[in-house]
């Protein structure tokens, strides 16, 4: 069993659901907007999309896709909080709090769940402001640049850990 799961049993999570690992696909504020958001830079797919996208990934790999979004920094650490107990994984986009948020860098550091942070445009091709992640200082990787597709890479990369 791998280390997260023995983690979760442990603490008497219920990180799986029909005997697959839960993952938390978490995202944070104005990806709501995909497909009409600056599509230059975010591309043409709606969040719909991505999430449909995750879900087919998550059949091919066992791994139970639990999919959201908000636009509020609190609900967002809540749900952080909540992984600790019901996730064996989460893949982040925290959108624009990736570059400003203390309290989704604490959330993750207590949550002691393996997290991968996703970006679909590369952050480090644009403003300075954009370069900097609270969320890479929690997170096992980065994955950025490669638009919706590096959702599924950041499940393939959690199915080997958790
Ligand atoms: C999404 C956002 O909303 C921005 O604030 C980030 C990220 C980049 C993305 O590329 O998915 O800077």
């Amino acid at each position: 069993m791998a280390k997260a799961r023995k983690l979760a049993a442990k603490d008497g999570k219920q990180a799986s659901k029909a005997g697959k690992p839960v993952i938390y696909v978490l995202n944070g504020p104005n990806l709501n907007m995909l497909g009409l958001r600056q599509p230059e830079i975010y591309g043409r797919d709606t969040l719909a999309d991505v999430e449909k996208l995750c879900h087919k990934a998550g059949t091919r790999l066992g791994l139970a896709v639990d999919f959201r979004q908000s636009n509020l920094e609190g609900e967002l650490v809540t749900w952080i909080q909540q992984a600790r107990t019901k996730a064996a994984g989460i893949v982040l986009n925290a959108g624009a709090y990736t570059h400003t948020s203390v309290a989704l860098l604490d959330a993750l550091n207590a949550a002691e769940t393996p997290c991968v942070e996703v970006h679909l445009s590369n952050i480090h091709r644009r403003e300075n402001f954009r370069h900097h992640s609270y969320i890479s200082l929690a997170a096992k990787g980065m994955i950025c640049g490669f638009g919706p597709k590096g959702y599924v890479l950041a499940l393939e990369a959690l199915a080997d850990i958790v």
